[in-house]
């Protein structure tokens, strides 16, 4: 077990999977929690001050400028260059600061483009990227490397978690730099109240993804955290994929919006498929609770009581 009064610093706190974080750390009675927003300190720049003085035991690096397909294809730049610095900055720091774990958050996006599916942890590094997120999935990669690192050369606890695609509370709606589900859900909501008699879908709907709602993400990280001392990779997904003309239809059905489909072919496809293996998370007895269904529906409701206008 343990222990729930020693610090934990969420990293990235009022982000999808920061917040999920926080509300499960809660959940559990965990009663430390350190959080600061950004206008007081920023991750990308100096870090080492904050860690010097907080000296946290434990460390959820669930903070990286992160978007969907379109935004990672236009802005390489500052998904390189941010990722890197944050990661850089708290891994290090961290380890100077005499952190007994840190569990860094990567992406199913590094592994290659054409993986074999679903994907194991062996994959990585075995072929070549998806160009549309390559940027973002080598800062990743990078800080996995980091990570492994410091494991081998210092012995450090530092464990690498590499979530499939996510959504839930929190998430970004914004239809050009936001995911799939997202970007989805408000154009049903928004084409259901204009009374539109279509949606347009980026792409050919073609590709297949997989989806864990982020507080599903946030019980599998606890376990990872308790039970988890290895700096090999571990995989969080649900097992299953769906192609983007399935979930968009689902999409349809839980709003309410009963229109048809248009296609989009201007915009990108991505990764034909990414499904990851979870065998070896489902070895250390996890699995995820909530049903794509109901977590649309949960989501939904979030951004009706958030964002909707
Ligand atoms: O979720 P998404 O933006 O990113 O797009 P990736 C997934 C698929 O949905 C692509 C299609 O085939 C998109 O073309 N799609 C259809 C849409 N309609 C839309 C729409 O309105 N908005 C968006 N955004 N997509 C991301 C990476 O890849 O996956 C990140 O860019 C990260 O690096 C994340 O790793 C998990 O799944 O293709």
């Amino acid at each position: 077990m343990m222990d729930k009064s020693e610090k934990i610093f969420v990293a990235g706190h009022r982000g999808m999977v920061g917040s999920a974080l926080v509300r499960r750390l809660k959940s559990e009675g965990f009663s430390n929690l350190l959080v600061r927003d950004r206008s007081k300190l920023d991750l990308k720049n100096a870090v080492t001050e904050f860690f010097a003085q907080e000296k946290p035991a434990l460390v959820i690096l669930a903070a990286a400028k992160v978007g969907g397909i379109k935004a990672n294809n236009d802005f390489p730049v500052e998904f390189l260059l941010e990722n890197s610095r944050i990661q850089n900055n708290v891994i290090q720091a961290a380890y100077e600061n005499g952190a007994r774990k840190l569990l860094f958050l990567g992406s199913s996006c590094i592994y290659p483009k054409f993986a074999p599916q679903p994907i194991p942890e062996t994959a990585l590094l075995s072929g070549p990227l998806e160009p549309t997120n390559e940027a973002y999935a080598i800062a990743k990669i990078a800080g996995i490397k980091l990570c492994q690192a410091y494991a081998r050369e210092y012995g450090a606890n530092f464990i690498s978690v590499m979530p499939t695609n996510l959504y839930g509370p929190n998430d970004n709606f914004d239809l050009e730099t936001s995911h799939v589900l997202a970007a989805l859900l408000r154009k049903a909501h928004e084409a259901k109240a204009r009374k539109d008699r279509k949606l347009i879908v980026w792409g050919s709907g073609k590709p297949r993804r997989e989806f864990l709602l982020v507080d599903d993400l946030a019980s599998a990280c606890l376990l990872l955290l308790e039970k988890y001392d290895s700096s090999e990779i571990i995989n969080v997904g649900c097992g299953e994929d769906i192609s983007i003309r399935e979930l968009a239809e689902l999409i349809c059905e839980v709003v309410g919006f009963d229109g048809d489909l248009a296609w989009d072919a201007t915009k990108p496809d991505g990764t034909p498929r990414k499904l990851l293996d979870v065998s070896k998370l489902r070895a250390l007895g996890w699995k995820p609770s909530i049903p794509l269904r109901d977590g649309i529906a949960r989501t939904y409701e979030w951004f009706l009581a958030n964002c909707a206008r």
